[in-house]
């Protein structure tokens, strides 16, 4: 059986940066090349800079290295997206429509293609939003993903590309700070609940928005791109769910370790993409095709990213 190659962009992001390490795990390091536009000293393994935009460079790698999939994970995501929103586009598709064409001129395998619940707009179902409904998202950012499902739809019928997505909600994870997302309120708030200080929120408590932990998350991107492609009915982007919670409520799952943790809320210019996306997804279509099924929910997570930060505030000590 041919040895995957494997391609990371954006690979020192939010998920970059863990799904590098499962795919090191499970291809071998000598198999995967993570890039980014800055280099991450703290990685083992092949790191290579590059800015997606640069067709050539992306060229280069893939043919030197045999690439056989890529993972595509560079992009502005929302909240950042909405200070330059023409920058937004034009980063977010020419990086994707690079990817697009290396991966036809040059035969890659596979392709994954991050989506997000971004796409939904208002007009949207805010419970259990279903999988294909009118998609007229409020940011720059939604729009873009939008344009990538269905160019990733129209590359894998014209060419027979096989780009696979998922349309994930918020990803909570203790690797990195917040990034730039609307939902990242809730990465940030752990980090001041483990240093007993309180939280200002910048989304009003009742909230309530579709989240995912980031071990999940990896987990289904990983079954998603191991999927037999015949059990693949979806070639925008799947739905994808882990759970869905208010600040109101994480805050009180924080409350049982720290029961005199805080949190304030002070609403900005994030509350009204917040409002119009899903306060809960559909990922029916998931469970049935490649039996996607979530194993963190809020109390798991809560309890997880409060041991794990703590153990790196303990090692950042020690390494002092
Ligand atoms: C963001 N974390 O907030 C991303 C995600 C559903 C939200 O796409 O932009």
């Amino acid at each position: 059986m041919k040895q995957d190659k494997i391609l990371i962009t954006g690979a020192s992001g939010q998920l970059g940066l863990v799904l590098v390490e499962k795919l090191k795990e499970k291809h071998g390091i000598e198999n995967i090349i993570a890039t980014d536009l800055r280099l991450n000293d703290d990685f083992v393994g092949n790191f290579k800079i590059l800015d997606a935009n640069d067709f050539d460079k992306l060229t280069s790698l893939v043919v030197e290295y045999e690439i056989t999939q890529i993972y595509h994970l560079a992009a502005i995501l929302s909240a950042n997206g909405e200070k330059f929103p023409l920058n937004t586009w034009d980063v977010n598709m020419k990086t994707f429509f690079n990817v697009l064409e290396v991966s036809r001129i040059n035969k890659v395998d596979k392709i994954f293609f991050p989506s997000s619940i971004a796409v939904y707009g208002e007009d949207a179902p805010k419970k259990s939003t279903p999988q294909n409904y009118v998609l007229a998202p409020s940011t720059v950012y939604g729009i873009s993903k939008v344009a990538g499902e269905n160019w990733s739809k129209y590359y894998f019928e014209k060419y027979e590309l096989d780009i696979r997505s998922l349309r994930y909600p918020g990803v909570i994870g203790y690797q990195s700070l917040p990034g730039g997302g609307t939902t990242d309120y809730a990465v940030d708030i752990y980090h001041k609940a483990i240093h007993n200080e309180d939280f200002e929120c910048f989304l009003s408590e009742n909230t309530t928005l579709p989240m995912i932990y980031m071990d999940d998350a990896i987990r289904a991107t990983i079954e998603l791109m191991d999927a037999p492609k015949e059990s693949i009915t979806v070639r925008t982007s799947y739905n994808l769910s882990g759970m869905s919670f208010s600040p109101e409520e994480l805050t009180e799952s924080i409350q049982k370790i720290y029961p005199n943790f805080k949190t304030n809320y002070k609403a900005d210019f994030r509350q009204k993409i917040a409002d119009s996306w899903p306060s809960s997804i559909d990922d029916s279509h998931a469970r049935i095709d490649w039996n996607w099924k979530p194993s963190f929910d809020i109390k798991r997570m809560t309890e997880t990213m409060i041991k794990e930060l703590k153990l790196k505030e303990r090692n950042k000590l020690q390494n002092i």
